[in-house]
């Protein structure tokens, strides 16, 4: 990710949520939203282009271009800070509380002073809420439960924005004279899909230069704890990052160490303890000698203790610990292993690049195979239309082959409705090489009929792809409330995948739910759902979610040859 076009893409949005706050044009603020996406989501640097470089991208107009110039020409927009001024940072901090509006923050701040989370959780508590216009009983409860969501997710941060964050780290050290090695370890490693904090760790002789270039660090705005053996600093965006160095020969005992999980290592030091050793963060040594006898690498570690290497995203004591001393770990899903994406979307909805740019960066990626799934007419803001969908195909069928004989599927995100229903009728459906459906609306329904509606999706003969099934947004929307594990046998009784969607904030199904489906013998699809170029290397987090679910390639429809894919796409268990 290009670091000036998130700057970009923070400050606009910004700019549109303070136009919304101050009452200004609605349709001002979604112009601004819609070109802080598009520069998020653009590919090359923009700090490189000038007005008429920025204009060519989707959304972005001249005024808005002529603010990204000045951003980026003295850090700062006058309109922008003059807006910011006129608003309390505590209003702005409302408005992160999921449920909660600009609109709503705003007359909360003006009718009765409110300004910070704190003192809103006080005011609903004390009844004060109720005679505002605009706000009931279930504002409440709604304001309530986006609080609650908030501290839940507490200081935890995505899984997305900390592997950004620590592969920057992780290039600078290895740049500096000495370092041997340089690596991520903690659960940033094992890719849970929140990250407390970030743990890294570096083999060198000297751990003085390391820990300094942490705290000097452009992006490092304070420094916790300064020391030899360990080093914390938090970042500009407020994450904290532990550094520590440890000897060549302490390389791989460190690593196991630092990885975790904390229930993976206690499991760890048992065995070892039973084998006449202990076990830290230095090696593998000899209760009685004191001698050591495995530290270089995990592999050594794992070995001594009569265990086999046990891939990071396994070590939660789930299972794995069992499962490698009788030698039955999976062969877990690897990036390697995916031969093509089932859920992408192109600017003719709500994505952010032409077709033609999306199916050549996905050969890029080296697939095989590439669906494209546009959002289905049920969203009615995508105005989709049976035209513009078959217009679609022909362009898609056009270019079927000719990246790196990369081959076309011609697909669609179809909208499961509250009964179940689809889109469009069966004849139309069987038009398209793949379906995914997806919940898009009706959050609330009841357990019994959001279950209903789920299985009943999964009946639908054309429906292959079960697209983000619960539809969380992680530390922002729960869940649905349905009978997943009948869900689960549904999707394996009729050959419907589950998806693993592998957006940052959503990575759904997540780890716990892939281990049950799984336990139903369902099938699942790792798809990115990319919105943009960019989004198509969301993969990874999908996969290691997958691979947190103990998923092999065979769970994974897209790793099979196309063959075997469209045998699945078939949906006939005969064939
Ligand atoms: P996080 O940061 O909350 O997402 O989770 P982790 O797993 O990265 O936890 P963290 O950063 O506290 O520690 C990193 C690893 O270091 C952890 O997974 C296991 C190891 N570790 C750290 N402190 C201890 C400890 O006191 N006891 C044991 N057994 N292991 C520890
Ligand atoms: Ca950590
Ligand atoms: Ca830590
Ligand atoms: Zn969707």
């Amino acid at each position: 990710m290009v670091r000036a076009n998130e700057e970009v893409e923070a400050l606009l949005q910004e700019y549109a949520d303070l136009i919304a706050i101050t009452g200004g044009d609605a349709f001002k603020a979604r112009a601004y939203e819609k070109a802080a996406r598009a520069i998020g989501g653009h590919p090359t640097d923009v700090s490189r282009l000038d007005v008429a470089g920025l204009k060519e991208i989707p959304g972005v107009g001249r005024s808005i271009a002529e603010k990204v110039v000045e951003y980026l020409r003295t850090g700062n927009v006058t309109v922008v800070e003059e807006t910011r001024a006129r608003i309390p940072a505590g209003v702005r901090q409302l408005i992160t509380i999921p449920t909660l509006g600009p609109k709503k923050a705003m007359t909360l701040y003006e009718d009765l002073h409110i300004s910070s989370v704190a003192e809103l959780a006080d005011a609903i508590k004390a009844e004060k809420l109720r005679d505002l216009k605009g706000f009931g009983k279930r504002t409440e409860e709604n304001i309530l439960h986006g609080i609650a969501l908030m501290q839940q997710a507490g200081e935890r941060i995505l899984l997305g924005t900390a592997m950004e964050s620590a592969e920057d780290i992780v290039a600078e050290l290895s740049r500096i004279t000495g370092c041997a090695q340089c690596a991520y370890a903690g659960s940033l490693r094992r890719m849970r899909e929140t990250i407390g904090d970030i743990d890294v760790l570096v083999a060198a002789d000297r751990s003085a230069p390391f820990m300094d270039a942490l705290t000097e660090l452009p992006s490092t705005a304070e420094v916790v704890a300064h020391g030899a053996k360990k080093t914390s600093i938090r970042t500009v965006t407020g994450v904290q990052v532990d550094l520590r160095v440890v000897r060549q020969d302490s390389w791989g005992a460190g690593m196991q160490y630092f990885t975790g999980s904390k229930a993976h290592n206690i499991r760890t030091r048992t065995i070892a303890v039973h084998l006449g050793l202990k076990l830290s963060e230095y090696g593998l040594f000899d209760a009685g000698s004191g001698e050591r006898v495995a530290s270089r690498s995990e592999d050594e570690v794992y070995a001594r203790l009569g265990l086999p290497w046990i891939p990071p995203t396994l070590r939660e004591d789930r299972g794995e610990i069992e499962a490698g001393l009788r030698g039955e770990l999976p062969q877990v899903v690897t990036v390697d292993d995916v031969r093509g994406d089932l859920h992408t979307h192109t600017d003719l909805t709500d994505g952010l690049a032409p077709l033609e740019e999306m199916v050549a960066a996905a050969a890029d990626r080296g697939y095989a195979y590439y669906a494209v799934t546009d959002h289905a007419p049920g969203l009615a803001m995508q105005r989709m239309t049976e035209e513009k969908v078959l217009a679609q195909r022909e362009r898609v069928r056009s270019l079927d082959g000719r990246h790196r004989g990369m081959r076309l599927l011609h697909g669609t995100e179809l909208n499961i409705g509250p009964d179940g229903d689809v889109d469009w009728p069966g004849e139309f459906l069987a038009g398209f090489d793949i379906c995914v459906a997806s919940v898009h609306s009706h959050f609330g329904l009841g357990r019994e009929a959001m279950t209903r509606r789920l299985v009943r999706a999964c009946e639908n003969p054309h429906v292959h792809v079960l697209g983000h099934p619960t539809t969380r947004l992680i530390g922002r929307r729960p869940g649905i409330d349905a009978d997943l594990d009948e869900v689960f046998a549904a999707c394996a009784r009729t050959g419907t995948a589950l998806e693993i969607n592998a957006q940052p904030d959503r990575l759904d199904l997540g780890d716990e739910d892939i281990l049950r489906a799984r336990s139903h013998g369902a099938k699942f699809a790792v798809d990115s759902d990319a919105h943009s170029l960019l989004h198509l290397a969301h993969l990874r987090y999908g996969i290691g979610t997958a691979q947190r679910g103990w998923l092999t390639p065979d769970d994974v429809i897209n790793t099979w040859p196309l063959r075997r894919l469209r045998r699945f796409l078939r949906k006939d268990r005969a064939a």
